[in-house]
């Protein structure tokens, strides 16, 4: 039984019998505060069938039990839902050691899978990492709480001007602090793909996806695309000359209409596999990102393969995004949730987390302690030339979003 209570909240809540009347049940679905912050309270209290009236004397003592906020007893679990591959192996046991907390840690790999899960309530995670341009929508909808930052010394920390590029999703970078940034390009085999396609094609051109001269030609190595409508729209629109974030509907068809004529050639949609299959051979091309690709080489590397891949971004240019930390307003454990951001902001726990992901933070204390060779890495750190040709993914209306899902769904079923 969990309980958390702070003074003066309305209660909200049912009480019945199991079906064969043997145990009385009572629900307290959650306690409210009147500036619309949530906490739940207990959830089930199962117990045999006593007299209605006890069972209310009961409970009223138990209420007047539980410790109000201010002498909560802290917080000995944190729940996580973050991206696959996202992490470095010595993250979680150094906080649970640090702060005496155990971690529970969940992975996805899309935002549409992050975004239902969250706009359903009740996941019971404390900390969530949307990419910023979904986090937008999520923050407007109320699931996030804003940050109390007195408890975050951390922030002190974080690069002030990639900060601000995600304002638009967070005014004040009220509600979130970033985990990690990255950008949309291509994964390579360029032993298999140079063999195919000679050795003096451009490899840094989009054609390489999307022209069928060039990608059919790829199939039978293996082509894969990531799963997630919104970057491969705006990687077509970009490819097409228009807004990568448009929001008209008749560029969405135009996308459409220009990924069809690949379709063929895809041989499978993915956003995390895809890693392992790049590294062990069995796709010579990704529409993928950064962070995965660079594992994807690594782990080639390691397994002492003969083939060399690598991550180009095309110099046409690429999506960039930032995938945010967040609390959600109904997370049980938000003081070890904070406790958790403030960790990951140490510049040395961050710059780990880099130095095996590949994916650069805004933590810019941590990037002294990054290893050079990584820090160094321009398809891992874009230098100016090629942040100049990044483009932000930026929130998008729903009837847009929704007609991507719907082209998207069609264009993998091929209907
Ligand atoms: C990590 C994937 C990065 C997420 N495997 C893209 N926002």
């Amino acid at each position: 039984m969990r309980a958390i209570v702070t003074p003066g909240l309305a209660l909200t809540g049912f009480e019945g019998e199991t079906p064969d009347g043997q145990q009385e049940v009572q629900f307290i679905r959650s306690l409210e505060s009147p500036d619309n912050r949530e906490f739940m309270v207990l959830q089930y209290i199962r117990k045999p069938v006593m007299k209605k009236k006890l069972v209310k004397k009961v409970l009223c003592s138990l209420l007047l039990l539980l410790p109000s906020a201010g002498v909560l007893a802290e917080d000995k679990v944190l729940n996580v839902y973050n991206w696959s591959d996202y992490i470095a192996k010595s993250t979680i046991p150094g906080f649970e050691k640090q702060a005496g907390v155990k971690v529970k840690y969940d992975v996805y790999d899309s935002d549409d899978t992050l975004q239902a899960k969250m706009m359903t309530g009740r996941a019971g995670y404390d900390i969530v990492v949307p990419t910023s341009n979904f986090m937008a929508k999520q923050i407007e909808a109320g699931i996030y709480q804003k940050l109390d930052k007195s408890k975050i010394p951390n922030l002190a920390n974080l690069d002030k001007g990639l900060m601000a590029k995600i304002q638009d999703a967070d005014p004040g970078n009220a509600h979130g602090v970033p985990w990690a940034y990255g950008t949309d390009g291509l994964g390579y085999n360029f032993t298999k793909v140079k063999a195919i396609l000679g050795k003096d094609t451009p490899l840094d051109s989009w054609d390489i996806l999307f022209d069928p001269k060039y990608v059919s030609k790829l199939k039978g190595c293996g082509v894969s695309v990531l799963d997630q409508a919104n970057d491969v729209f705006a990687v077509a629109l970009h490819h097409l000359g228009k807004d990568p974030n448009s929001k008209n509907p008749a560029d969405y068809q135009a996308a459409f209409e220009l990924l069809k004529k690949i379709r063929p050639y895809i041989t499978q949609f993915n956003s995390s596999g895809y890693i392992n299959d790049l590294a062990n051979g069995d796709i010579c091309l990704a529409l993928g990102w950064s962070g995965d690709v660079n594992i994807a080489k690594h782990r080639a590397a390691e397994a002492k393969r003969t083939y060399q891949l690598g991550y180009v971004i095309p110099k046409s240019g690429a999506p960039i995004w930032f995938d945010v930390m967040v609390i959600p307003k109904d997370a049980p454990h938000v003081d070890a949730a904070l406790k958790w951001i403030n960790y990951i902001e140490n510049p040395e726990v961050n710059a780990a987390i880099t130095d095996e992901v590949f994916y650069p933070t805004a933590n810019a204390a941590a990037r002294k302690f990054v290893k050079p060779e990584i820090s160094n890495d321009p398809s891992i750190y874009p230098p100016e030339s090629v942040m100049k040709t990044l483009f932000l993914l930026k929130p998008l209306p729903s009837d847009i979003m929704r007609l991507q899902n719907r082209l998207w769904t069609q264009l993998k079923t091929g209907r």
